[in-house]
């Protein structure tokens, strides 16, 4: 069990003004800032993030959505930190998301959905160096 993830605060909550309050309960929650940038994914570079997703009908929205606007992308730490997150931000459909979640609070459908958390250790570890070089992980 590692304690490192990945997250990135998606376009819409950027555009909605939530970046601030989602930071704020990230840090509130426990979990420790390794690396931390604004930046803006090109569609070449979301369809290489979301490759895994290539067959499902969504993929095509999904990539133009993650590349409709600035995101953060962030490393984060804490005791095992891929769960612990994953219940932080909730289910992948706000609608189904509980109360008090991030997704609950912030996000708007199940495309637009606030933000995203890596879903295993590996997955995190591939997902922060996509983003981060080792000189920027703290
Ligand atoms: P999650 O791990 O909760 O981020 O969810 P998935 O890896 O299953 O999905 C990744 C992203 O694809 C979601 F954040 C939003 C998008 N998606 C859809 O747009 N429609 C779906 O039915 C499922 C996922």
């Amino acid at each position: 069990m590692s304690n490192r993830t990945f997250t990135m605060i998606k376009p819409d909550a950027m555009k909605n003004g939530h970046a601030g309050a989602i930071l704020d309960r990230i840090i509130k929650e426990g979990f420790r800032v390794v690396s931390l940038k604004l930046t803006k994914l090109s569609k070449e570079k979301a369809g290489e993030f979301y490759a895994v997703h290539k067959e499902r009908p969504f993929y095509g929205e999904l990539v133009d959505f993650m590349s409709s606007g600035v995101i953060i992308a962030a490393i984060l730490e804490k005791d095992n930190a891929v769960n612990a997150f994953r219940t932080l931000i909730g289910a992948t459909n706000p609608a189904q998301a509980e109360a008090g979640t991030i997704r609950k609070l912030f996000a708007t459908s199940i495309g637009e959905n606030a933000v995203h958390g890596s879903d295993s250790d590996e997955n995190a570890a591939i997902e922060g160096s996509f983003f981060f070089s080792g000189l920027e992980q703290f």
